[in-house]
């Protein structure tokens, strides 16, 4: 398994869930100082990365970005798939194909989270998620062709009232039908939304190519009550050694929770740490 961490850039509004908001080339060398093996790049629109200076300290680092998410276009735009107006879909399908081709780049996957929107009052749910399956065929036209991608992400209900547990988001990744398209659990999500993480990653065992983790409070891991054990053992059972990439909040400060979440991970990975003690 690799390690990561969600950076984004120096502007990044309060709704991303990121530790270190910096020039991305800043984010990068922090990261790779720390021992991270990559860093997920949370954004807002496409423009916001040259893609050379990226890459140029990628390869002074080593480092790699597996990922592009992009919750800010729903967060901070609020554009969205399951809007109700055609022409804010496609403005959100419009961002999220230039974020295909940004990822292509890198070779990197893009994130389907909060971006997939939400039910509004009063409205047909199947209508809804039909206006959100139209819109994952124009972004898997473009994902298919570049061969990137596309993850969905249950988010907890408090966030969206669309695809909130691993089981809504494999039923959707079905209904789709578009071989693009893989799961991305997230522990924070799961452990408000799901029955259990082993039955959930048994359940997506298939279709897991990418893993958020936070603790119970979206602090650091080990700095919660979310049962590690179980996640690292169900993880092991399937097979998984994809990425982990932590999206925790960024306290006390930023590279102390960055610190924590490295050290944690990795020890978790060399399997150090048989029980949930704090490390
Ligand atoms: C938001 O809660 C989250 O987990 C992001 O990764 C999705 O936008
Ligand atoms: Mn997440």
């Amino acid at each position: 398994m690799k390690i990561g961490l969600v950076v984004s850039t120096a502007d990044a509004p309060p709704s991303a869930y990121v530790v270190y908001r910096d020039d991305l080339g800043n984010c990068i060398d922090r990261c790779a100082a720390l021992g991270y093996d990559g860093v997920e790049l949370a954004l807002r629109d496409r423009s916001q990365v040259v893609v050379p200076h990226i890459k140029r300290r990628l390869a002074a680092t080593g480092l790699a970005v597996p990922c592009i998410s992009t919750g800010q276009v729903f967060a901070a735009d609020r554009l969205y798939f399951t809007h109700p107006d055609a022409e804010v879909r496609s403005q959100a399908v419009v961002r999220i194909v230039d974020m295909i081709h940004l990822a292509a780049e890198f070779g990197a996957k893009v994130n389907m989270g909060r971006v997939r929107g939400l039910i509004h009052n009063g409205e047909d749910p199947l209508a809804v998620r039909q206006r959100y399956i139209e819109c994952v065929h124009r972004c898997a036209d473009i994902a298919e062709l570049l061969g990137v991608e596309l993850i969905i992400e249950p988010v907890n209900r408090y966030e969206v009232n669309f695809v909130n547990n691993c089981a809504e988001g494999l039923e959707i990744i079905r209904a789709s039908a578009r071989p693009c398209q893989r799961l991305m659990p997230d522990t924070f999500h799961m452990n408000i939304e799901d029955a259990s993480f082993r039955g959930s990653f048994l359940a997506g065992k298939d279709v897991i190519s990418y893993v958020h983790v936070a603790d119970s409070n979206r602090l650091a891991p080990g700095w919660g009550h979310l049962p590690f054990d179980e996640v690292f053992e169900a993880l092991h059972e399937i097979g998984y050694d994809g990425w982990i990439t932590a999206e925790v909040l960024p306290l006390p400060d930023p590279d102390k929770a960055a610190a924590q979440a490295v050290r944690y991970l990795r020890a978790r990975i060399a399997g150090q740490y048989a029980s949930n003690r704090k490390v």
